[in-house]
């Protein structure tokens, strides 16, 4: 068993087609554990430090546009192997890719408007932690913890 913290974002339009509650649903019936999340318009030089890996590609300017272009809401979610987990629930980067059952699949159809994001190892979910969150997040006891992992 491998628990570990993983951060994820739920994006602008996913807020403004108010499909916060249903993919928060989903983690928490997954047996997820939100360790934190909040809900902010993201200044662009935070948005700009996040996205930097794609600084200089041809959607970089857009990406930029739309994930500042309305309130997101970032989380912190933490379970077994949670990093790879959450990212196949989250499904293809593109959602005319992937299948059904994954969220960006049953809930978006362009890549440049897909929903949610997820770090995508334990080095990116270490660093995009802190810099949403800060380095030191407490952790809580969750009363089924007993009931998830043996
Ligand atoms: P994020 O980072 O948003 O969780 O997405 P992924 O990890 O799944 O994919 P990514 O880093 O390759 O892309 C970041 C972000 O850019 C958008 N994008 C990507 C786009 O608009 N056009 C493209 O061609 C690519 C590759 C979608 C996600």
């Amino acid at each position: 068993m491998a628990i570990e913290r993983t951060f994820a974002m739920i994006k602008p339009d996913a807020v403004q087609r108010g499909l916060v509650g249903e993919i928060v649903g989903r983690f928490e019936k997954k047996g997820i554990k939100i360790v934190a999340m909040k809900l902010m318009q993201v200044p662009r030089e935070l948005a700009e430090k996040h996205y930097e890996i794609h600084k200089g590609k041809p959607f970089y300017p857009p990406l930029i546009e739309y994930i500042t272009s309305g309130p997101v809401v970032p989380m912190v979610l933490e379970g077994d192997d949670v990093i790879t987990v959450a990212r196949r629930m989250m499904g293809a980067t593109n959602p005319k890719q992937g299948a059904p059952g994954e969220m960006r699949f049953d809930f978006g159809q362009q890549i440049g408007r897909n929903i949610i994001h997820g770090s995508d190892s334990p080095e990116t979910a270490k660093f995009e932690i802190g810099l949403w969150f800060g380095e030191e997040l407490a952790g809580y006891t969750k009363i089924d913890a007993a009931w998830l992992y043996e």
